[in-house]
């Protein structure tokens, strides 16, 4: 489920102003009882409310009221008045630990999916398809089996994932390089959640509109992307048209067609500023088949421990990339030469011959986020470090919130 958390605009409100959001750990953490969250609000001309969602998780433990924490920072345009840091409370829903499992339900499983990879609470359609995919197995134990392995690797290979997480993780793998900050040019668990929350705000595939929204925030993302200190460390603004591209190609471990070379130099030149220039060129070349099927297999296993246990590969319990590579292993043997994983139903071949999605979603650490665990749906270990850049904010914030002694608090009823 989820509660729209409201934020209020007064004063002068004739111009536009934005202001960054994050809910965050407290008592209640974001691998048990609700998703990580963290966007940027605009308020356009005029407009003094606005809403965002916490996206809270059902489970069978039984711990009492829990809190996670919302934070307003960076406003552009604006101020922080108060209160700009707040309490969400989170209410129990059972009195004693429960022995089914949550996710064993199938409205539940497809609604957590809509979390853990889509980052929205789902839509009534999307919800309802989804889940009869499963329902219609009836007590078919070896149809059930296979529609929930189908059903949640459908939201991987999904139009909205691949628009958004999978678009958002070539940009990092062609920006980056192995570094201490990010081991095998991998996106940390938090900041690949801040961008494709950035990416799919307002998106909902099949309503209305929505290519337009996703247009706008894809744009929007690439100039922000290059602008980055750290994307202009890496891609320093003396380089050349062809050196850019040559570059983004390299990083993404892609040998580009010279037709998509050709595309990509034009969508460089078509740029008014130079700004413009390396965020089209840029996602051009992120956007070419070669590196989408070049970073494919990397961010599929990725998405594992993302999407399905809420941490990087290398935290605990793992602790380093020996589950990561093993598992990027078998993707890459069961992959095929010539296979153009842009088609669906090639990608969907592939992710199940490799079985990998059935080996989560089975696992103890991921079916424990929700029931059964010892650690009661926490985090094994820390996932500090997983949002570079941002974790003295949070450390600010934690402690104005204590000094402002939670002014706001919203309660409702959860797992
Ligand atoms: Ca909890
Ligand atoms: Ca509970
Ligand atoms: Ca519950």
């Amino acid at each position: 489920m989820q509660t729209l958390i409201t934020v209020n605009r007064s004063g002068s409100i004739g111009s536009v102003s934005t202001v960054d959001y994050s809910v965050d750990n407290a008592t209640a953490t974001q691998r048990g009882d609700f998703t990580f969250g963290r966007g940027t609000i605009v308020f356009n001309a005029n407009e003094s409310s606005k809403t965002f969602p916490a996206l809270i998780s059902e489970d069978a433990y039984a711990e009492g009221t829990e809190t996670a924490t919302l934070t307003l920072s960076n406003a552009v345009g604006a101020t922080i008045g108060s209160p700009g840091i707040a309490t969400l409370q989170i209410n129990d829903n059972e009195t004693v630990d429960g022995s089914a499992n949550p996710i064993d339900d199938a409205p539940i499983y497809v609604c957590q999916h809509y979390h853990d990879f889509l980052n929205r609470q789902s839509d009534s359609d999307g919800q309802a398809f989804w889940t009869n995919q499963i329902t219609s197995c009836g007590s078919n134990a070896s149809c059930l089996d296979e529609k929930r392995n189908n059903v949640s690797a459908a939201f991987f290979l999904s139009v909205e994932f691949q628009q958004t997480g999978y678009f958002a993780f070539r940009f990092y793998r062609a920006s980056f390089r192995d570094t201490t900050q990010r081991p095998l040019a991998l996106p940390r668990y938090q900041e690949f959640l801040r961008d494709t929350q950035a990416l799919g705000r307002n998106v909902v595939v099949g309503q209305q509109n929505w290519e337009f929204v996703l247009e706008q925030n894809k744009q929007g993302f690439a100039l922000d992307w290059v602008a980055r200190t750290e994307f202009i460390a890496e891609y320093p603004t003396t380089m050349t048209r062809d050196q850019f591209i040559d570059q983004a190609f390299a990083r993404s471990a892609a040998t580009p067609t010279q037709q998509e070379l050709t595309l990509a130099r034009g969508a460089y030149d078509s740029g008014g500023s130079l700004k413009e220039k390396r965020a089209q060129g840029f996602r051009k070349v992120c956007d070419s088949p070669s590196v989408f099927n070049a970073q494919y297999n990397p961010a599929f296993v990725l998405m594992q421990y993302f999407g399905y246990l809420r941490r990087n590969p290398d935290n605990a319990p793992d602790n380093n990339y020996s589950g990561y590579n093993f598992w990027l292993n078998k993707m890459n043997q069961f992959s095929q030469p010539g296979e153009d994983v842009t088609n669906e139903s090639v990608a969907l071949s592939r992710v199940k011959r490799a079985e990998m999605v059935k080996a989560f979603l089975v696992s103890a650490e991921y079916r424990e986020r929700f029931q059964g665990g010892s650690n009661r749906g926490n985090q094994q270990g820390s996932i500090a470090m997983a949002d570079p850049g941002r974790n003295l904010r949070d450390a600010i914030a934690r402690t104005l919130w204590f000094a402002l002694n939670s002014p706001l608090v919203k309660t409702f009823m959860t797992g």
